[in-house]
């Protein structure tokens, strides 16, 4: 059987720390299926950045190779290109772009350079599965190093409407090189029909009698593949040593009140301010609820070398200090802000103690925290999830309460009707919930894509035989 191969930016771990993400470990599930390698970044910058030595391990069939980079491509590439021109045009957030084009140089040469590096590490019959913004490139890269092998990419951030994606001053270079993918794959039909709308509208974009696209000179198949969660394990975290530990902790600081929950890494594109305002609208609106509900924000810090992520840390300080201010009382504070991390078995349990998960992104390719507070909840007493209709998961999530985050008014309503759920309700909403994320997984996503990358690669024509 053909070995995977994975690129994405920030590799593993291969064993559950407790920490790794549900995606981490689908992937690696995928790759123990078939044998593999998985290939990115150390997370490490060095002198000799991306020439430097392969970093190898390996846990049974499993294998992982990471390299260094260069303090000038990690700015760069990494808190440059890809975090400054990629996120926030991908999040609809023009106002927050910098196109410096020494920024986009660096993401080429380290597409490339990554390229180069993976390159003496494939066999003739591998599959390649490259993922995300960061290696957009990458597929172009492989196949012009007489690459012939199965090459797809899944992009995990929105793919935006053409009319915000020519914003980027490189959308034609960008897009032609996911045209050198045999498959492309999204995370909802909302951003598949964006992409096919650039093709068709931007490039003169033909669809074929198969359903592929050629464009630009070349084919490509595309589909939405949502992604889920390691469904059943989360399911149980509650249940487990840590999660029971974290669950008491948040039922005795609560005693009878209620928690919304909010779990994300600092991002302006996950809306906080917006839902500190909203809790403190419902404060406002409805004072009986003063004492008797309070919010729980997790939210780590991330990408803090790139300025609009730190200007967001300070403005949310700001406000729970503010609001905390206006409406504490001697025994209760209505806003808890937490900024460090929790192992995924105690997020689990935080998740089963609060009574709303309040999920509200301006713009998310799926959100996988909406998934997470579905699986962790007792079905016998489920609670309410609050979602966003520009997270990706609103597609699949119907049943949530589905809200405009931009509107205050709108979350704050919201979250006085999540409160005032009765059972019943919360029930019926939650079934189809748990149903849809039970059957969606982390790992019946990966399987998904990979059949059909095999099934659309063109197989490349036979090469003449010598003696023929
Ligand atoms: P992210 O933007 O990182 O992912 P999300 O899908 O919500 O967003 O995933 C975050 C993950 O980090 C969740 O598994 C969550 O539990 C975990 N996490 C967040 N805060 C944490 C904390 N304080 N402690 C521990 N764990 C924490 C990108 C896209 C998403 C897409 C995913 C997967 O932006 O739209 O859903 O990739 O494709």
């Amino acid at each position: 059987m053909s070995r995977i191969v994975i690129v994405s930016n920030r590799v593993g771990p291969l064993s559950d720390t407790g920490r790794a993400g549900g995606l981490a470990v689908a992937l690696v599930d995928v790759l123990r299926d078939r044998g593999g390698l998985w290939f990115g970044w150390s997370g490490a910058v060095s002198d000799e950045g991306s020439y430097g030595a392969l970093r190898f391990a390996e846990e049974g069939n499993v294998q992982t190779a990471t390299i260094d980079v260069a303090q000038a491509d990690y700015d760069e590439f990494y808190a440059g290109f890809a975090n400054r021109a990629l996120w926030p045009t991908l999040h609809y957030r023009l106002d927050l772009t910098d196109f410096d084009r020494r920024l986009e140089e660096g993401y080429r040469r380290v597409n490339e350079r990554f390229a180069a590096r993976l390159v003496p590490l494939l066999r003739p019959d591998d599959i390649v599965w490259v993922h995300d913004y960061h290696f957009f490139l990458m597929g172009e890269m492989l196949r012009d190093a007489g690459v012939k092998s199965p090459i797809g990419f899944f992009l995990h951030i929105p793919f935006p409407v053409p009319e915000i994606l020519t914003a980027l001053p490189n959308h034609k270079k960008i897009v032609h090189a996911m045209l050198a993918y045999d498959q492309v794959g999204f995370q909802t039909s909302n951003h598949l029909a964006a992409f096919e709308r650039y093709l068709f509208e931007e490039v003169d974009g033909v669809r074929e009698a198969d359903g592929g696209i050629s464009a630009m000179g070349r084919k490509v198949h595309a589909a939405a593949f949502p992604i889920g969660i390691d469904a059943e394990a989360f399911s149980k975290f509650p249940e487990s040593d840590e999660g029971a530990e974290s669950l008491a902790l948040v039922r005795n600081e609560l005693d009878e009140r209620k928690q919304i929950v909010g779990v994300d890494r600092i991002d302006y594109s996950k809306g906080l301010p917006q839902r500190f305002s909203a809790f403190e609208r419902l404060l406002e609106l409805y004072p009986e609820h003063k004492g008797e509900v309070s919010m729980l924000q997790i939210a780590p810090p991330s990408r803090s070398e790139v300025r609009a992520y730190s200007q967001i840390q300070r403005t949310l300080e700001g406000l729970s200090g503010r609001i905390n201010g206006r409406f504490s009382d001697l025994d209760w504070n209505p806003i808890q802000f937490i900024t460090r991390s929790f192992p995924r078995r105690s997020l689990a349990g935080i998740y089963r103690g609060s009574a709303v998960g309040l999920v509200t992104p301006l713009r998310d390719g799926m959100n996988l925290v909406a998934k997470e507070y579905i699986a962790a909840q007792d079905p016998e007493d489920p609670g309410v999830l609050v979602l966003s209709r520009f997270a990706g998961a609103a597609e699949e999530m119907r049943e949530a309460l589905i809200v405009n985050p931009y509107s205050i008014d709108e979350l704050a309503e919201a979250l006085r009707a999540a409160i005032q759920m009765p059972l019943a309700e919360r029930k019926q909403r939650f079934e189809p919930l748990y149903h849809g994320v039970m059957t969606n997984t982390a790992s019946s996503w990966a399987r998904i894509f990979l059949e059909r990358l095999l099934e659309t690669h063109a197989s490349p024509p036979e090469e003449p035989s010598e003696e023929g």
